[in-house]
């Protein structure tokens, strides 16, 4: 019974060591945010200077928030603006990114900054941003912005890769 008396207690005392470690690294690492950014530029059915930028946070305390500084839109026209699955070289950025794929297709399940419909300044620059409750997954990975046409999101006009 001795010897094994002897071996328990470094056992117990691993297992405190290491609930006391645990304890320690969560917080420095809910505390962390991975952050994502790109330059705006006129894209695929857009037309004249469009500029400005996008960043995605990754916080760790499992949110996502994006928000969009866009440059040179038109002041009459509404935009609406999405993350999407592809870079903007690969198939015009291709859809729109889903935390969940069978998921539905509006937030918070994808990531609409602005959460639709807005319309620039009369200066041409618009400013929107998303929150979601979610650390949003890898295939978040560019941010476009589209013309509004009879209220519904057309054209690509301008886009921002991720990196
Ligand atoms: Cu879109």
């Amino acid at each position: 019974m001795r010897p094994r008396r002897i071996t328990v207690r470094p056992i117990a005392t691993a297992v405190m060591a290491l609930a006391m470690f645990t304890a320690l690294t969560l917080p420095a690492l809910a505390g962390g945010s991975v952050v994502t950014r790109g330059d705006f530029k006129t894209f695929a059915d857009g037309t004249g200077d469009i500029g400005g930028h996008a960043q995605m946070v990754r916080r760790g305390n499992g949110t996502t928030k994006v928000k969009i500084h866009i440059t040179g839109l038109d002041p009459g026209e509404e935009y609406v603006s999405h993350v999407h699955l592809q870079s903007c070289d690969d198939g015009n950025a291709g859809g729109h990114f889903k935390q969940n794929p069978a998921g539905a297709g509006e937030p918070p399940n994808e990531i609409w900054p602005g959460n639709g419909k807005f319309s620039p300044s009369g200066g041409g620059i618009a400013n929107q941003q998303a929150t979601v409750g979610y650390f949003a997954g890898p295939m978040a990975i560019s941010v476009v912005v589209h013309l509004v046409v009879g209220g519904q999101p057309s054209a690509k006009i301008a886009c921002a890769d991720l990196g």
